[in-house]
């Protein structure tokens, strides 16, 4: 017998181990198969290739989830073919013969969205997750008791999976083996989940690989879409338990743990649960950054190439930024990531980023080949969209695609015939998404996968403002960036349960996803800027495409536009004097933003235009918020910068 298994036997301790010691005495090291756990039949894939501590982690589940069988997910061709097969035999998938092997998903009109009001931070210290608050609660994220978080899985979990087959899927999260990559195994009984993970995160073998001889710690995922507690399905084909849907994260163990929605931010655990919410803990810890940020590299006319990385929130133009196709000749814009950024110093004091995400969960609506040609270009094949319209050509339909071509009947999201004149309801929900492979966009970057990241020179910031915010402006250092940061508002959006046209509070486009206090966060951002020297520091700029005339028009052409607002930050990350002071930040001087060949004539005096009423007005609800909402937990930093953004004000 090895040694090697002699010396782990003996060390087990948990009941769990010692059998997982025995097993892998009897068949791993041999190399045989293991065909059950717990009494339950694997399907798929082979348990002694997993580890030890995946091998209890699935132990666990299984004993509490009871499915009927297990299939451990290799993410190979045929195991796609049949996940596929098996979408379409219970209705969930239809296919779309228009295109190469794309798919159309429809919900249960409950379940569209993440839900923010249902997602939980667990930690013995409620101060740990949310600062305290001067009334009310915190709308800085959701804190759960230990206790609190047990029996909420006690209440939905035990038995959940009954009937269904829980599938384990192996993923990283980044290029798989990098320094800056994590792993996690979502355990899931949802086939739309395990393909969905196939394409936006790396699945399969290399992962089982780097878990087994690394012994590499992993972020455990479990997901159950659920049953509701009369037993009934509404939608079979849709099956989720939206009254009792909840979604937990408890950083101390690095777990997630989500039941009753299929959709998205709430089942795609890799994404925002992990990426964003544990992983800003994990960043806290370790000294980096996880944000919901886009990542770009921008190529000039002289052919020097920068990155750059932006926090918008929800639905405000990340994926159509990090695609952009500039219309400022000579102009290349390569894309890395379009909604998460894990970001570290290297040993040279450079920020360096990379994207954890291996594909696009992109917004459908307003994606069009003016609007997003690279997108186009990206979602017609290996695509599967979710609650877009469908069209009788066998194809896909949604707002601002412009018009379905003649003598084609429209079907709902719904699935309810549609007529542009007729249906006054959209025919795609505003959330309807788009999951495609990041390898098929045209304009990916060639060091999209790169293991040591690519360099940031900016970090842009922007939301919806309809009113008062100018298109562009500057930081005047780090501390002035976070505190740019921390006042991030914008309009609402479809994107979470959230609707109506409020300007809300969205420090950092992270407000849903903070994985810890808030105030910490921004500690921690703050001391982020003491790691390197001011030159090596990226600078901070707030952008902003939505600021609207008295007419409810755009003042701003934006996408392919938007180049021009990049191609001024990029000489002022070359110190070009290109800029005036004023009391928010550094404005672009008079004609220094390239208009070369703009096709609309841009009223930039409205566009610039600081309303000194309008920025009084805007500091008093950031001054409320930071009060009410941060409190004590409010840097001293930040405070002195709202302090200065008034008393410079007053000089209007
Ligand atoms: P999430 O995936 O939810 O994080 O969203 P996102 O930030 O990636 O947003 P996305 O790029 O998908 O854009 C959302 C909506 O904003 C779409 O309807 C776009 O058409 C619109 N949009 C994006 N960029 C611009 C712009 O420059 N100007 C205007 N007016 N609209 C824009
Ligand atoms: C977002 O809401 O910011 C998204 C979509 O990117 S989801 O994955 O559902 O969170
Ligand atoms: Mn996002």
């Amino acid at each position: 017998m090895p040694e090697a298994v002699e010396t782990q036997t003996m060390l087990c301790t948990s009941p769990v181990l010692r059998h997982f010691g025995n097993v892998s005495m009897r068949y791993g090291i041999q190399n045989k198969s293991i065909h059950s756990i717990k009494g339950t039949r694997i399907i798929n894939g082979n348990l002694a290739h997993l580890g030890p501590k995946v091998f209890s982690y699935i132990e666990e589940s299984v004993a509490l989830c009871q499915p009927d069988q297990v299939h451990i997910c290799d993410g190979s061709a045929t195991e796609s073919a049949t996940l596929l097969k098996l979408m379409q035999a219970n209705g969930t998938i239809k296919l779309l013969p228009k295109y190469e092997n794309c798919w159309l998903a429809n919900t249960n009109p409950s379940d569209v969205a993440r839900v923010e009001s249902r997602t939980f931070i667990c930690t013995e210290r409620q101060h740990d997750v949310v600062p305290r608050t001067l009334r009310g609660k915190s709308s800085l994220g959701n804190w759960i008791s230990p206790k609190d978080y047990n029996n909420a899985i006690a209440d939905r979990f035990p038995g959940c999976m009954t009937g269904r087959t829980m599938y384990v899927i192996p993923y990283s999260m980044g290029p798989i083996g990098s320094p800056l990559s994590k792993i996690g195994i979502e355990l899931t009984d949802s086939a739309y989940v395990v393909y969905s993970m196939g394409i936006m995160t790396r699945v399969g073998s290399k992962v089982l690989e780097l878990l087994m001889r690394e012994n590499m710690e992993f972020v455990k995922c479990l997901h159950s879409v659920g049953t509701p507690s009369n037993g009934i399905h509404e939608m079979p084909s849709w099956p989720c338990d939206p009254a009792r849907t909840i979604i937990l994260h408890k950083p101390e163990n690095n777990e997630i743990v989500s039941y009753g929605s299929g959709y998205g931010g709430n089942s795609l655990l890799g994404k925002k649960c992990f990426a964003l919410r544990i992983g800003s803990t994990i960043a806290q810890k370790e000294g980096w950054l996880a944000e919901h940020m886009l990542i770009l590299g921008i190529t000039d006319r002289s052919g020097h190439k920068r990155y750059i990385a932006a926090a918008f929130p929800s639905a405000c133009g990340k994926t159509n930024l990090a695609m952009m196709m500039p219309s400022l000749p000579g102009y290349k814009i390569e894309c890395v990531g379009d909604d998460i950024a894990w970001m570290k110093f290297d040993e040279t004091g450079q920020l360096r980023a990379i994207n954890p995400e291996n594909g696009f969960f992109g917004v459908a609506p307003g994606t069009s080949n003016e609007t997003n040609p690279n997108a186009m270009a990206t979602i017609f094949k290996n695509t599967i969209f979710t609650n877009v319209a469908a069209t009788s050509d066998g194809g896909v339909y949604w707002e601002g695609m412009g018009k379905p071509p003649k003598d084609v009947q429209v079907t709902d999201w719904l699935g309810q015939p549609w007529d542009k004149v007729e249906s006054n309801k959209p025919a795609a929900h505003p959330n309807s998404r788009f999951c495609s492979p990041a390898s098929q966009c045209p304009t990916i970057d060639p060091a999209w996968e790169s293991s040591a990241g690519v360099p940031i020179s900016a970090i842009l910031l922007g939301g919806r403002r309809p009113e008062g915010v100018p298109l562009v402006y500057q930081a005047n250092d780090w501390t002035h960036g976070v505190f740019l940061g921390a006042s991030m508002r914008s309009e609402a959006t479809a994107a979470a349960e959230h609707s109506g046209k409020m300007i809300m509070h969205d420090p950092f486009a992270m407000r849903p996803f903070f994985g810890y206090n808030f105030g910490h966060y921004l500690s921690h951002w703050l001391s982020m800027g003491r790691k390197t020297t001011p030159e090596k520091l990226p600078k901070i700029f707030h952008v902003n495409w939505f600021r609207k005339n008295k007419q409810g028009k755009f003042l701003w052409p934006g996408f392919g536009d938007n180049c021009r607002v990049l191609d001024w930050v990029l000489r002022r990350c070359d110190n070009e004097p290109c800029y005036i002071e004023s009391p928010i930040g550094l404005l672009p001087k008079k004609n220094s933003l390239n208009l070369e060949g703009l096709k609309e004539t841009v009223d930039l005096d409205e566009l610039f235009n600081i309303p000194k009423e309008f920025w009084l007005k805007e500091t008093e609800a950031i001054d409320k918020y930071f009060t009410e909402q941060v409190g004590e937990d409010l840097p001293e930093e930040i405070h002195f910068e709202l302090k200065h953004l008034r008393e410079r004000l007053q000089l209007l």
